[in-house]
């Protein structure tokens, strides 16, 4: 590894000198994995490749810190510079989504929609949100997940595949279901839904029946930094998010609110929920808050929808099915069962992975098969972005994905797939040695 690289996957190279021969077996993987993530195109929906600065923050000396608190009213001491930077991460998310209060402490987008509904509700308390295997996520009242354990979630989805402009979200039947359940809380947002979900329709609800709206922009919220999705901050009264997945920071999530919530949102973060917060994410958040007020980032974000878009007609082409029929935001989620009904999502996940082509197995609207086996595939377009692809890479992906599926058994023409993907994973690396990250140098005017 060069210096570059070196001392962007962790702070100083020496101390990856030292792992390389004290620690050899965690040294090992680590290069393992970075060259998992070069040399096989990762198309998972919610992951992407942060910025060497990003990287590099996360493992900093900001991680030995304790911080409980927040600025100027911790628990412990020497927390001066800490106080600036958690300072500066919350007045950058502020302006960027124009929000009248933020928290950047929780872990994860799970921490922070437990946290809303720790400061929001009590337990018991009915919750509407959308099902699982329609495209919600765990953390919206589950079976399997606390969240459904401790709350009364009931849930909505989508309308059938049949209907007229089918598979989007069910608003007639969330409105009837509002109206008889009476929520102290709607949920809105999804991990596998592939259009853009209008606030203004959940806030109607809400208000047609006294309801709090809380707006899960985990995935979008790069899009919505960029300006090329329409934003829930102002029109829900909470909204959560991860700072991972479009928006291309570190792994961690946050919460943004009016300022009516902003005491109940941070009691529950901390001392609620969490002890002391991650400061080296933190810092690390609010790099990427600044990356994400550029206007490279607002190019970076049209063309994840683009190369989304352009992905999604291709595989229509090859004779796939899209759930919703296409895509109006970051991810494409695939119906395998037109393409060939003996083909399931697992299969297909492993022939993938097999030709260097990584993605998930996802449930699709009700899914004849397990959500360990499912009938579907999310494809995502955010970490293909930022290493430099654009439309004619995205026909050659859909088009490796196609010829992959249907020759699944056969060795020799997977060899030689897997080949092109590694070719064409070398002239879009994510870290390329001793030049400008792709994540910049391709956005830029
Ligand atoms: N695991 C995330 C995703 O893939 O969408 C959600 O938590």
């Amino acid at each position: 590894m060069s210096d570059f690289i070196r001392n962007s996957v962790a702070i100083g190279s020496k101390a990856l000198d030292y792992l390389e021969n004290e620690d050899s077996e965690i040294y090992g993987y680590l290069c393992d994995e970075f060259n998992r993530q070069r040399s096989t195109l990762q198309l998972i929906a919610s992951e992407n490749f942060a910025s060497p600065a990003v990287l590099a923050m996360t493992g900093s000396v900001l991680t030995n810190k304790y911080a409980e608190g927040y600025p100027q009213k911790r628990y412990y001491g020497g927390n001066q510079f800490i106080d600036e930077i958690e300072d500066i991460a919350r007045e950058r998310a502020k302006v960027l989504f124009s929000t009248d209060h933020v928290n950047v402490q929780p872990h994860s987008g799970s921490s922070a929609n437990l946290a809303v509904y720790q400061a929001l509700l009590n337990p018991g308390d009915t919750v509407l949100a959308m099902r699982l295997d329609q495209g919600g996520h765990l953390t919206h009242g589950a079976a399997a997940s606390v969240t459904g354990k401790m709350y009364n979630f009931q849930q909505y989805g989508l309308t059938p595949r049949s209907t007229d402009g089918g598979e989007r979200i069910d608003f007639d039947y969330l409105r009837d279901l509002a109206k008889t359940s009476k929520p102290k809380l709607i949920v809105a947002g999804a991990t596998a839904y592939p259009r853009e979900i209008d606030p203004t329709v959940f806030r109607a609800i809400a208000d047609e029946v006294g309801a709090l709206l809380m707006f899960d922009s985990a995935h979008p919220m790069g899009l919505i930094a960029a300006g090329v999705h329409v934003s829930p901050v102002g029109i829900a009264d909470v909204v959560t998010f991860t700072t991972h997945k479009t928006l291309r920071g570190p792994r961690g999530g946050a919460i943004l609110c009016k300022h009516e919530f902003a005491k109940k949102i941070d009691s529950a973060v901390f001392p609620g929920l969490q002890g002391g917060p991650l400061e080296h994410v933190v810092a690390a958040k609010a790099i990427a808050f600044k990356e994400a007020s550029t206007e490279n980032f607002v190019r970076y974000g049209r063309q994840i929808k683009e190369n989304s878009s352009i992905l999604g007609e291709t595989l229509i082409k090859e004779g796939f099915r899209l759930v919703s029929n296409g895509t109006d935001n970051h991810l494409v989620l695939v119906d395998l069962r037109d393409f060939d009904a003996d083909l399931d999502g697992k299969i297909a996940q492993e022939s993938l992975d097999s030709v260097g082509i990584t993605c998930n197995r996802n449930q699709i609207p009700d899914d004849p098969r397990k959500p360990l086996v499912t009938s579907g595939l999310r494809l995502g377009t955010a970490a293909m972005t930022t290493s430099g692809m654009k439309g004619s890479q995205m026909s050659q992906v859909g088009s490796l994905i196609a010829r992959t599926l249907r020759n699944r058994n056969d060795e020799n023409e997977l060899k030689l797939i897997k080949d092109e993907v590694n070719d064409l994973c070398s002239k879009f690396d994510p870290y390329p040695e001793g030049e400008m990250w792709p994540g910049m140098a391709n956005f830029e005017a």
